[in-house]
């Protein structure tokens, strides 16, 4: 369904429709990630957001995240979805009656879930403060950080199930990519009936093509996994011996290996010692190393910590820890090199806007979410490891591609892998953020 003509021909034009987007969906204290689909606020489209905001309303990127941080967990744990209590009952399933967090010990007033996200937030925190540098900024980030503290803490903590240095995820879920091919082989590990979906009425399927979504067997496995934690009230101690699904992502490590670098620069702004970040980003940047990365594909991969192996899959989660700038160069090399073969296609010119999966594998699907179209954070993520790694050839690539995806279909959640057509929800919020972050 091609459009007539582009949404929007020249920057201003572009910038107009992102903040048009995130007006739309701001809601009080925090803006919705889309109006029809994801109508709570999720956490690490926060942080995504909260980087558009800075450039346009400052003061809604600190609200944005301290209202985030406000439902943070006693443990630190931030959980993946703060619920509106102002909804109706049934605006989005699993709703705060499937996740019973009040039930947990150390749980926030406010309804969550009990699940995680990509740490992006300290870096978010510390974009947001390079470009607002008032006195007000500055008491909102040394508000943040004991909690952005506590929030890694949490992971390299309860969630260090392998013992290197990485934190593991619980559920896909908390990769933020939630039915990416990276999961089939431990997700096919989890029992489950597709007739379990029959107690539940999904949602999403009904704002979008259920042809794009994930499907009902995906489904009840993410909620035997959830059954499974709640059972024992989201607590972190001997998950090695009873969780079904438990994976070291290489998304979610290299975000915390981020998180720390920003958080050494945030340190030195609130009085606080850097050197310990600095430590930490160090061991993280190392023990991803060791740890997901496979020198017979030039990636990085999930490690199943259920089988001791790195998933085979090559999605675009392998090609993340680019944004740690202290990787190590050879690594770094091989990692282009691979973003830059036909699987992906990343180049000065390119062709066809960065798939979220292998183009070249035979589980490669345009249409379905986290198996082949195009995200707008993710290629946001992988252009700062570009520049981070001296290659700002490919980085300009990147980010034209970007900007042609919204100029031809506007502020979509994701897009057509080869025709750029926009996909799911329309108006969604980080495609705006990123957007307005690029044109900046
Ligand atoms: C769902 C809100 C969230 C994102 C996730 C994405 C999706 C929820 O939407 O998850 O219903 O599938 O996978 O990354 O945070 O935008």
């Amino acid at each position: 369904d091609a459009p007539a003509g582009p949404v929007a021909a020249d920057p201003a034009g572009l910038r107009a429709l992102a903040v048009a987007t995130l007006d739309g969906n701001w809601e009080h204290d925090h803006t919705v990630p889309s109006r029809t689909l994801y109508p709570h606020q999720w956490s690490w489209d926060s942080a995504f957001i909260a980087i558009g905001w800075a450039h346009v309303r400052p003061a809604r990127a600190w609200r944005e995240l301290a209202s985030l941080f406000r439902a943070q967990w006693a443990d630190g744990r931030v959980p993946h979805i703060v619920f509106n209590p102002s909804l109706r009952v049934g605006a989005y399933f699993p709703g705060p009656e499937f996740w019973a967090s009040a039930l947990a010990e150390g749980a926030p007033a406010a309804a969550t879930s009990g699940l995680i996200q990509p740490p992006v937030h300290a870096l978010a925190a510390w974009l947001a403060y390079r470009r607002d540098r008032s006195e007000a900024a500055r008491a909102a980030l040394a508000r943040l950080y004991p909690r952005l503290v506590a929030q890694q803490r949490y992971l390299a903590t309860c969630r260090d199930v392998g013992g290197g240095d990485l934190a593991c995820i619980v559920h896909p879920w908390e990769s933020g990519l939630d039915n990416s091919p990276a999961w089939d082989a431990p997700m096919a590990a989890v029992r489950a009936d597709a007739a379990v979906m029959r107690a539940y009425r999904r949602h999403d399927t009904v704002h979008a093509d259920a042809a794009h979504r994930p499907t009902d067997l995906d489904y009840a496995r993410y909620v035997a996994i959830v059954a499974s934690y709640r059972a024992l009230r989201y607590r972190d101690d001997d998950l090695a011996d009873r969780h079904p699904f438990l994976v070291e992502c290489p998304l979610l490590n290299a975000a915390m290996g981020g998180a720390e670098q920003a958080l050494a620069r945030i340190a030195a702004v609130v009085g606080a010692d850097p050197g310990p970040h600095r430590d930490r980003a160090a061991a993280i940047t190392e023990a991803l190393v060791r740890r997901l990365y496979d020198p017979t594909t030039g990636l990085f991969h999930p490690r199943d910590l259920r089988t001791g192996r790195l998933v085979p899959a090559r999605t675009a989660l392998g090609l993340m820890p680019l944004g740690l700038p202290d990787l190590p160069a050879r690594t770094a090399a091989s990692v282009i090199a691979e973003a830059c073969s036909a699987r992906f296609g990343l180049a000065p010119r390119m062709e066809r806007p960065l798939p979220s999966h292998d183009r070249t594998a035979p589980d490669f699907e345009p249409l379905r979410y986290w198996r082949g179209p195009s995200w707008l954070n993710l290629a946001w993520l992988l252009h700062r490891g570009l520049r981070a790694h001296g290659r700002p050839d490919l980085a300009a690539g990147l980010r034209r591609s970007m900007i042609g995806l919204v100029a031809r279909s506007g502020c979509h959640e994701y897009f057509h892998p080869d025709t750029g057509a926009g996909l799911g929800s329309p108006a969604f919020g980080w495609t705006a953020a990123l957007l307005l972050d690029v044109l900046a």
